[in-house]
């Protein structure tokens, strides 16, 4: 299992975000891309098993959601250890009550497929506030709310589209002068991400990870080559918290998965009623 190291735990403190190098290897990648060769015509709203076509309603091209769902390759990175020990460490809450229950829990789960003209605008940023993806460091411990792990299944470079972000933007006071507020949840226009002052974009080999806080500022490139850029997205926090979407993980996925697992896929797996002792 890789390790934090101290220039992790500096580099996340002050960017918001770091980069794990390789974290999937040649194989896994050709594993997931396999899957994602299958799922990739399916529709908005359709499912396939229990994953489901999903837009915003703008260009932000498919989201696969629930792609934990789609076999072993995507079981595997629930707990993937290029990324697992980052996560507890970034989330935090050991030996107290954001523990209690559960190392972690993912909230949402995706890949993402992009085609020419799709991108998703600039969102996010602390001064906004949000409970959800807040960004804090305190007695020596990182306690962020949702940590994310967004990885290239294939290399980002100009004009892919890569993710785009504002350095640092996670400890800003002030809202980005530039940021014209983005309408992806009403499906409207998107503003684009890519020319703000200090903005960053991302260039990544497959098999790379961003790992970011949420409350960083960010969005993407529009992409403008031809082909698509696919990406995989898991969203982690505390395990006290909820699911973004209205999707469950099904039974069978459970069933499947290791104790470790299902603890950050369900959290309370023995649900304590009266009528359940
Ligand atoms: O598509 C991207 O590059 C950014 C995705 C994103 O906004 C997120 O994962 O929170
Ligand atoms: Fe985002």
């Amino acid at each position: 299992m890789k390790k934090v190291s101290k220039l992790d735990e500096y580099l996340f403190d002050l960017n918001g975000y770091i980069i794990i190098k390789n974290a999937l290897n040649k194989k896994e990648l050709r594993d997931l891309n396999k899957i994602l060769d299958k799922l990739k015509n399916i529709k908005n709203k359709e499912w396939a098993g229990y994953v489901h076509g999903h837009n915003y309603g703008g260009k932000e091209g498919l989201n696969l959601q629930q792609i934990y769902e789609a076999g072993k390759p995507f079981e595997n990175l629930i707990d993937h250890p290029s990324w697992i020990n980052h996560m507890m460490h970034f989330v935090g809450g050991k030996g107290t009550f954001d523990q209690h229950h559960g190392p972690l829990f993912i909230d949402e789960n995706f890949a993402n497929i992009r085609g020419p003209g799709e991108a998703i605008g600039i969102h996010s940023g602390n001064p906004e506030g949000l409970q959800r993806n807040h960004y804090r460091y305190q007695e020596g411990k990182f306690h962020c709310s949702q940590v994310n792990i967004l990885l290239a299944l294939k290399d980002i470079g100009p004009g892919d589209g890569g993710t785009v972000i504002i350095p640092a933007s996670h400890k800003s006071n002030i809202q980005h002068p530039e940021f014209k507020n983005n309408k992806m949840l009403k499906g409207g226009k998107v503003s684009s991400a890519e020319g703000m002052t200090s903005a960053k974009e991302v260039y990544m080999k497959a098999g790379d990870g961003l790992v970011f806080v949420d409350s960083l500022c960010h969005g993407s490139a529009k992409r403008i080559n031809k082909g698509e850029r696919r990406i995989v997205v898991y969203r982690y926090g505390p395990s006290w918290g909820f699911f973004r979407h209205p999707y469950r993980p099904s039974k069978q996925l459970l069933s499947r998965l290791s104790k470790f697992q299902q603890k950050i896929v369900m959290p309370h797996q023995n649900v304590l009623t009266p009528d359940n002792k």
